[in-house]
């Protein structure tokens, strides 16, 4: 699928904002790729498709969850997390995008997971410093990001948890296992 192609399918599904928004997590994807040496063709297209789900309604998530192979024990977590691992599963299902690589970053963009790819690390990292977010800590994210992927993975990791925790939030395991995995990565 091309570029064009596939920003027309996502702008249909999502508001303004959040297509605006799509479009700078592919610019910074394939600034991230060519700087990593990772396919910019496929970060485009995995970040063209991020949160193409994010507006499903909770009854169609529920329903692909429970029907499909993705882990059912995200029910039992906030709805914010199902829209990535929905996605991965509507990709392929309505537009045969099957490459494995390309459904796990869409998959784990919100939580990241243990043993990221570089192609997971970098949506999830362009999703995090894409030039329209703003918020205290992201300017030393986005310096880390030019020198090293690994380490500002684990950093969004780690503020990601400390937010949550602040908030009184309860963490998925992928969540942890992310951080986990980095930690491990980066000693
Ligand atoms: O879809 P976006 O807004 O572009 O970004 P995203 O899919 O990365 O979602 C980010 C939100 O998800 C952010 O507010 C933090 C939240 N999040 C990440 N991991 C967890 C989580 N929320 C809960 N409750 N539990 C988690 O483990
Ligand atoms: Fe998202
Ligand atoms: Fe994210
Ligand atoms: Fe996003």
């Amino acid at each position: 699928m091309n570029k064009q192609d596939a920003l027309s399918i996502v702008e249909t599904h999502l508001t303004k904002k959040r297509f605006e928004h799509t479009v700078r997590v592919a610019e910074t994807a394939v600034t991230l790729a060519n700087l990593y040496q990772v396919s910019a063709k496929k970060a485009e297209i995995a970040a063209i498709f991020h949160d193409y789900c994010k507006y499903r309604s909770l009854e169609e998530m529920m329903r692909i969850i429970e029907t499909s192979y993705l882990p059912k024990d995200l029910l039992l977590y906030h709805h914010e997390l199902w829209h990535g691992p929905v996605a991965s599963i509507k990709v392929e299902e309505e537009y045969g995008i099957t490459d494995e690589e390309i459904k796990s970053a869409i998959y784990c963009h919100t939580t990241g997971k243990a043993h990221m790819g570089k192609l997971d690390l970098i949506i999830f990292v362009a999703d995090y410093i894409e030039p329209g977010r703003s918020f205290p800590g992201l300017e030393e994210v986005r310096e880390m990001a030019t020198t090293d992927l690994l380490k500002t993975a684990w950093m969004i990791s780690r503020n990601t948890i400390n937010f949550l925790m602040e908030k009184k939030n309860r963490i998925y395991p992928d969540t942890f296992h992310a951080y986990n995995d980095l930690t491990r990565l980066l000693d």
